[in-house]
């Protein structure tokens, strides 16, 4: 039985290079809405919509658990997900917001993400549930997940974006900095740049990865044996893009059922 992970586009890969290196032997089936990216200025009807149908697909192959690797998906439609279905669903909030909190020293977080995200508020709620004092800078940077679905995230104009993209951010004095959606790891060099070494960049990738094992461990259905998964990947728009920033990312080959 695979783990299924679901992603506005190839955000979600972020966290499957992790699951891949923290569970190689666990088999991944992975779904990008290429199609339909960027979600982050939909409504949340419409995110949960989407994700439901996604969710409907991937069953048929019948998982062992569902993975919301999109920030703007989590916040939208988690419970509602986790309510549909009778395996274990996790999203990719409550990881970023742990990661952060035991990161920082001065209790003031940054959190980037796309409109749909930092408009729900998630982040802040799931942050001061885990320590009330803690001071949040929220930012929607909704023009980086078009550049990372282009295959752009290398280049000059993806570092112009982020120089401007976080102008504001910069100038407050926080400690860590949770890139609140799964693209923006892809970034993370640029965001670096411009945010300096003293910011520490926190990916929900690593402690999702971290939850899904827990979760797996706690059931007892971690993969067993020594054979490698043969993952597999499907996504609803440009087959060739998809593919391309999979190898990029992933450094392996991939099989692709457009
Ligand atoms: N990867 C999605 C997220 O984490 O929010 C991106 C959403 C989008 O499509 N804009």
């Amino acid at each position: 039985q695979a783990i299924a992970i679901l992603d506005s586009g190839v955000g979600g890969l972020t966290v499957c290079k992790e699951v891949m290196r923290q569970l190689p032997r666990e088999k991944i089936i992975y779904f990008g809405d290429t199609a339909r990216a960027p979600y982050g200025p939909r409504s949340p009807e419409e995110v949960r919509l989407f994700t439901e149908q996604i969710v409907d697909y991937l069953i048929q192959f019948q998982p062992k658990m569902i993975v919301i690797a999109c920030n703007t998906a989590t916040a939208a439609a988690l419970d509602f997900i986790k309510a549909k279905v009778d395996i274990p669903v996790i999203g990719v909030i409550h990881p970023g917001a742990r990661a952060a909190i035991s990161a920082t020293k001065t209790g003031k977080i940054g959190v980037i993400g796309t409109l749909g995200t930092i408009r729900s508020e998630a982040y802040p709620a799931a942050l001061r549930e885990l320590n009330p004092q803690t001071e949040i800078i929220s930012e929607a940077c909704p023009e980086f997940v078009p550049l990372v679905e282009q295959g752009l995230y290398e280049t000059k104009e993806a570092l112009q974006v982020v120089q401007q993209s976080l102008r504001g951010m910069k100038e407050h004095p926080i400690d860590c900095l949770i890139l609140g959606c799964t693209h923006y790891p892809f970034l993370k060099d640029p965001i670096q740049q411009v945010m300096g070494p003293k910011v520490k960049l926190i990916s929900s990738a690593d402690e999702t990865a971290r939850e899904i094992s827990t979760v797996l461990h706690q059931r007892g259905c971690l993969a067993r044996g020594n054979h490698l998964p043969v993952h597999q990947f499907f996504c609803s728009g440009d087959a060739e893009m998809f593919r391309k920033i999979a190898r990029q990312w992933l450094g392996e080959q991939i099989e692709l059922t457009p």
